[in-house]
């Protein structure tokens, strides 16, 4: 892609209204516009790293055998009568009638429209377990929605439902979420780590809060340190094993605010362990029991002719929120350097030709290496402006490709110039740059 033909309207200074650094670089390069309050357009910037986190977010919820479907945004309010949530929401819920003056709302979250889906469809054990996911926006009239697409209005999320038939069925498909989750937030290269939560409206009494550490969260915690030391690895899928990892987990004192307790935490955690500090939640997963689907009589036959309410859970990722999650924890603010995820990075690598009035050859060599760098499915970004070197850098640290070309007097021959967006400049053939970003980017 050239630079000059792209989409792509950087800023010159950050723009006042944004307080926190990820909102700072949406809106300074461009990846989002407000369109009102808490509602955003997504340019081509943004567009491209979200939609790359939800792919990974995508192939993880397969791993675990759970299937995608495609549920609405627009909700009637009859299922949410049935389950009770249609006053109990309250004015979070956007309301709307139609021309034939029902009640309709743009749906929070889909407990009810998947319990629905799953009552007409499903009528035996047999079929259980059952996991389902969609991948939609969301709207919550949010009382204060700021910090960008942080907290938004309108929101992308990933919401999965679960159903079984027995308590521990249905603990087995909550495990399955929580390694996925690890797995999911570790493939974007980032340390949340799993707290226990407090249920709001969803409902129930077990539920983690993935959490990653950043100053300008909003949900505040009280760990043990320890807890970043642990991996999902080794974890595989069989019911033992995830309950192992669970317990490997649990065994630290890790809580939001609302479950806080301070003699247990004193008594749990050695001083020196002990971190108390602020997170951002990027996901959350829930287990409910039979809450829905006892008020909506959503039962399945049991073997022996009996039937019994299914026992259902829900797990939620903020896909839009990770964007400015990932910025949060690799924005270096103070030298204006960006570097994403080779994962979720928008361009894998920028080329920077400095092109000189009378002589193209700089901006051609760049295009040679594009040919290349295409066959071997490497995205590249070309700054084919005649800018002058500093300021072409700056605008690439802020567009945030992790890796680097300049393409003039120090890449004579084969050896380019070649950096990470971060780090020290090294003379590299094009065949070893190719080498060392195919490595990287071989999913884990
Ligand atoms: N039904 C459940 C699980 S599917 C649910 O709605 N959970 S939630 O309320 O915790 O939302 C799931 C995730 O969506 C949160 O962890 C958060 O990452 C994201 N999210 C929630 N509200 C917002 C918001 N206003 N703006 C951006 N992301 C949000």
């Amino acid at each position: 892609m050239l630079l000059s033909k792209s989409f792509i309207p950087i800023l010159k200074n950050n723009p006042s209204e944004a307080k926190i650094k990820s909102h700072q670089l949406m809106l300074r390069v461009g990846m989002i516009k407000q369109a009102s309050a808490g509602i955003y357009s997504w340019l081509p910037l943004g567009f491209k790293v979200m939609k790359k986190i939800e792919a990974i977010v995508r192939q993880e919820q397969n791993k675990i055998g759970a299937q995608e479907i495609l549920m609405p945004t627009i909700q009637s309010s009859e299922i949410w009568k049935e389950s009770g949530r249609y006053d109990d929401y309250g004015e979070e819920m956007l309301r709307i009638k139609d021309r034939q003056n029902r009640e309709m709302l743009y749906g929070p979250t889909n407990e009810e429209q998947v319990t629905e889906i799953f009552r007409s469809s499903f009528k035996s054990y047999k079929s259980l377990p059952q996991l389902l996911y969609h991948i939609q926006w969301k709207f919550r009239d949010e009382i204060r929605p700021r910090f960008g697409i942080m907290r938004g209005r309108e929101f992308y999320m990933k919401d999965a439902y679960s159903f079984d038939v027995t308590d521990e069925e249905a603990f087995y498909s909550y495990n399955k979420f929580f390694l996925s989750y690890l797995r999911t937030f570790k493939r974007l290269s980032l340390t949340a780590i799993p707290m226990a939560a407090d249920t709001g409206p969803i409902g129930g009494n077990l539920s983690h809060e993935f959490i990653i550490l950043a100053d300008t969260g909003e949900s505040k915690i009280f760990t043990d340190k320890r807890i970043f030391d642990l991996t999902s690895e080794g974890t595989n899928l069989e019911k033992s094993s995830l309950e192992e990892m669970r317990k490997k987990y649990e065994q630290f004192y890790s809580v939001t605010d609302e479950k806080f307790n301070k003699d247990e935490f004193e008594k749990m955690v050695l001083e020196e362990n002990r971190l108390i500090t602020k997170g951002i939640e990027v996901g959350h997963i829930f287990y409910f029991g039979d809450k829905y689907s006892k008020a909506m009589d959503t039962a399945v036959d049991l073997p022996g002719g009996k039937k019994d309410f299914v026992k259902m859970g829900s797990y939620g990722i903020g896909v839009s929120r990770l964007v400015g999650a990932i910025i949060e924890a690799k924005y270096d603010d103070k030298n204006e350097i960006m570097k994403w995820p080779l994962s979720v990075a928008p361009y894998d690598i920028a080329l920077i030709p400095m092109i000189n009035k009378n002589d193209n050859s700089a901006l051609e060599k760049a295009n040679n290496i594009n040919s290349v760098l295409i066959k071997n499915n490497i995205e590249a970004i070309i700054d084919d402006t005649d800018e002058n070197y500093s300021s072409k850098i700056k605008k690439m640290n802020l567009i945030g490709a992790p890796y680097q070309i300049v393409i003039g007097k120090k890449s004579e021959g084969d050896l380019l110039e070649f950096k990470e967006a971060d780090g020290e400049t090294q003379n590299l053939s094009l065949d070893k740059i190719i080498k060392l970003i195919t490595k990287q980017k071989a999913p884990n």
